[in-house]
């Protein structure tokens, strides 16, 4: 037995879940099979010079081919629960009118899949794989997308929801409404004036609050919505009482845009002003059904945004990354496992949210395969033992946490980076498409079977 002087092993509460995920465009090729419609992802990876290697998501992980096996090894790895998108234009080809019967078959397919393997099934609605034909009449620039989306969702939600009993509306509106239509460096390749992007970002939060409430009217009733957002995780960059203040205001104000204005049915003063003239136009009542309450927040997290107490009017302040901090391969992937503690709790206490998932979190690593088949990712598996370790300080204070979905369940498109950007815990050869559990696997897999780090 165990002294009562040893430290408390890493556990989490009974039934915490452990899950993965991944995304359509990311993973399921197969482009024009079964009457898909083209996706704005298929238009900007085709055009040239936008992405590393000229690389599109054409075949990928050939996913939609070979899902049966990958629920195979999402039970080998003891997965609790498993995270996918659905591809918007599989299901309406063209973004809206007549659906096309064979989309979602594939994704009831999956999820009978998934759960005859006991592994639950969490779907997003959008992950970036917009239909090209709503973007030939302005995309997320025209408000007729929100509504064409809450359309879609509730298609969706309709017809798996006797099977699926958690949606996601939209996957990283801060990623995909700044990189997609202010930098232009991932689709549509746009680079809007402040004025614009501010209204796709009104549009893209929208979206979120009528997609829920179209989940609701249509889904079987016990099913719980929320969405999944790269929300800025922000951490005082000294643990003191000061440095703690200043990273809830910017908890709330560096969001303002996009979770903030999800979970309080507005924008803040500061957001507001801060915009002027440019600020989105809107109505009384967009915002109510923007704030529509929603079961869960999904947090992905990779990063953490350092904080500091400062005097200036909005009482803090960001700090930038010194020339040397650590980052993963990805650039901008900048090592902070004190984001998986203070996103949350702060998250937590001043929105008083009952149910967060960490809906992604995972790492890029220059990953080798050894002649005898194997990915020594120890550079993955420290970056994830750091991160679950504060996740689990976060838990054992009763932050409520109620499951985990490491990033990504196997290497795949990773957008405008290409394929040479690698964030499985499955290695994949893109040219025989087979499979091998990296270190990383072989140590989430311990994780999940001891529920812990112990
Ligand atoms: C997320 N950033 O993207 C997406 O949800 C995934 O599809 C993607 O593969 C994964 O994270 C890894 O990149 C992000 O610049 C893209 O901070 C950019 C950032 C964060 C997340």
């Amino acid at each position: 037995d165990t002294p009562s002087t040893a430290p408390a092993p890493h556990l989490f509460p009974k039934g915490f879940l452990w899950g993965s995920a991944t995304a359509s465009y990311q993973v399921e090729g197969a482009v024009k099979e079964d009457g898909r419609g083209v996706s704005i992802w298929d238009t900007f990876s085709h055009t040239p010079g936008k992405t590393n290697n000229g690389d599109t998501g054409d075949v990928a992980n050939d996913h939609y081919h070979r899902y049966k096996e990958d629920v195979q090894l999402m039970k080998a790895l003891g997965l609790k629960t498993y995270r996918f998108s659905v591809a918007w234009p599989r299901i309406f080809p063209n973004g809206t009118g007549a659906p096309n019967p064979k989309g979602i078959d594939f994704y009831s397919r999956l999820v009978d899949q998934l759960l005859a393997n006991g592994i639950q099934p969490y779907c997003t609605l959008f992950h970036w794989d917009l239909p090209q034909a709503l973007e030939d009449k302005g995309g997320w620039q025209s408000r007729d997308t929100s509504e064409a989306f809450a359309a879609y969702a509730g298609y969706v939600a309709q017809h798996l929801s006797d099977r699926v009993k958690h949606f996601m509306t939209l996957n990283e509106m801060k990623s995909f409404v700044d990189i997609g239509y202010r930098d232009g460096r991932h689709a549509p390749g746009l680079k809007l004036s402040v004025a614009k992007v501010n209204q796709v970002r009104h549009h893209a939060v929208l979206a979120h609050g009528l997609g829920v409430q179209a989940i609701r009217a249509h889904a079987k009733p016990g099913v719980k919505v929320g969405l999944a957002e790269n929300a800025e995780a922000c951490a005082p960059v000294i643990e003191t009482a000061e440095h703690i203040a200043a990273a809830r205001k910017a908890t709330r104000e560096e969001n303002a845009g996009y979770l903030t204005a999800v979970l309080e049915g507005k924008y803040t003063d500061a957001y507001l002003a801060h915009h002027g003239a440019n600020a989105p136009k809107f109505t009384a009542a967009d915002m109510k059904a923007i704030g529509s309450p929603i079961d869960f927040v999904g947090l992905n997290n990779y990063t953490t945004t350092w904080v500091r107490a400062d005097s200036a009017p909005a009482g803090y302040a960001v700090v930038p990354a010194p020339a040397s901090y650590p980052h993963m391969m990805s650039p901008w992937l900048r090592v902070g496992p004190q984001g998986l503690y203070w996103g949350p709790k702060l998250i937590a206490e001043i929105w008083g949210v009952k149910e967060i998932y960490i809906t992604e979190n995972g790492a890029s690593s220059t990953d080798v395969l050894t002649p005898d088949g194997h990915v020594y990712d120890t550079d993955r598996v420290m970056y994830l033992r750091n991160y679950l370790t504060q996740l689990h300080r976060g838990v054992s204070e009763g932050v409520p946490v109620k499951g985990y979905f490491c990033w990504s369940f196997m290497d795949n498109y990773e957008w405008a980076d290409g394929y040479a950007y690698r964030f499985g815990i499955h290695y994949v050869d893109f040219k025989t498409q087979k499979r091998t559990p990296k270190l990383s696997a072989h140590f989430y897999k311990e994780v999940i079977a001891r529920n812990g780090l112990a």
